[in-house]
């Protein structure tokens, strides 16, 4: 009898354990597992701090980072991608080079903004991460079929790799979850009056990507320069020091010093945007809508035109003159964010590197 009780309590002690572990993983578990994403970037100030956001963003999983040629040269973008994963202690990190020129036009490399080494003029120590061998746009290809409708892919430079990976397997535009790109704007330039940066350096890329069938939620510039880093957050980072922490306070301190010597208030995070979206979708209020690349504008290429009516007249040749039959409907390709909650946004990135 004894001997049986003991055992009866033991299952009753064993059952309890057991709710408890349920219990206490089911509140203690994330709602979501974290997010595959690949990077494919142009290293870059901007480019460092949002690659630095993801790596310390519990949401995300970063499973690669693929470089591009844009605001450095494609070599000295893989060695600064390669300096920045191995400053976060990070070799798992699959790093790879990509293309090394846009599809059709010369690269045009951004040092005025980001110093002559792309990271501010900061010298960081040799790499002990090693470059994948695999080509980017290859490699985007493999990860996206090895985890398919789990991956997002987040460009922060020209859209040359995704444009040449979605030309070589447009089987992969189905299976990725979303592409999160920082390009393009609906409300003028940041190289000219027309076109912003990333999509300025490719323009086809660029036009190849957004027709490529998926729903792009497109960060552009315009969303970017009302989403400025300032120095109150500057000192906020600088008060807790740690090694990604004291780089990213120095890649902000000579951004913002360039900024407001251009007259600016503070300095756009346009990269890290697409990251904190990606992170968390409600930092930007986003606007379905067609979305079209001028390839041939003389004051206009690379500027991405926005259609907000989701239509087209339909001009029909009658004799010596069009005549306007109706309206042709146009799909949305884009999911354009209209605006950001720049504080929120800022504060995150401000919590999740000082101290790092
Ligand atoms: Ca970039």
């Amino acid at each position: 009898m004894t001997s049986g009780k003991g055992a009866y309590m033991k299952r009753i002690r064993y059952s309890h354990l057991v709710f408890i572990c349920i219990f206490t993983l089911t509140t203690l578990a994330p709602a979501e597992s974290p997010r595959r994403v690949i990077i494919d970037t142009d290293p870059g100030v901007d480019d460092a701090m949002a690659i630095l956001l993801a790596l310390n963003s519990p949401e995300l999983k970063v499973e690669a980072l693929s470089v591009v040629p844009g605001n450095v040269e494609a070599p000295l973008g893989l060695e600064n991608a390669l300096k920045i994963v191995s400053l976060a202690n990070r070799c798992d990190v699959i790093v790879a080079g990509g293309a090394q020129h846009p599809l059709n036009q010369k690269l045009i490399t951004a040092k005025f903004w980001h110093g002559p080494n792309g990271l501010a003029g900061v010298e960081l120590p040799a790499p002990k991460c090693k470059a994948d061998p695999r080509f980017g746009p290859d490699l985007i290809i493999e990860l996206v079929h090895k985890y398919p409708h789990e991956i997002t892919l987040i460009p922060v430079g020209p859209l040359t790799n995704i444009a040449l990976a979605v030309s070589k397997d447009p089987s992969i535009v189905p299976l990725v979850k979303d592409i999160v790109i920082m390009g393009g704007s609906i409300s003028g330039g940041n190289v000219n009056g027309a076109a912003e940066a990333n999509t300025y350096n490719d323009p086809e890329a660029a036009a190849i990507v957004l027709n490529a069938g998926w729903m792009v939620t497109m960060i552009g510039s315009d969303v970017g320069e009302r989403t400025l880093i300032t120095r109150p957050y500057l000192r906020e980072l600088q008060a807790q020091h740690g090694p990604e922490s004291d780089f990213v306070a120095a890649l902000a301190d000579f951004y913002l010093t360039r900024s407001e010597k251009s007259g600016y208030q503070g300095a756009a995070m346009y990269d890290p945007l697409a990251v904190g979206t990606a992170i968390d979708p409600t930092l930007v209020t986003l606007k379905a809508m067609h979305i079209d690349v001028e390839t041939r504008g003389e004051f206009t290429r690379g500027e991405t035109v926005a259609n907000r009516m989701g239509s087209n007249e339909n001009n029909v040749l009658h004799g010596d003159h069009y005549e306007i039959e109706g309206v042709i409907e146009l799909k949305p390709n884009a999911r354009v964010a209209l605006a950001s909650d720049a504080p929120r946004f800022l504060q995150m990135f401000i919590d999740r590197l000082k101290g790092k």
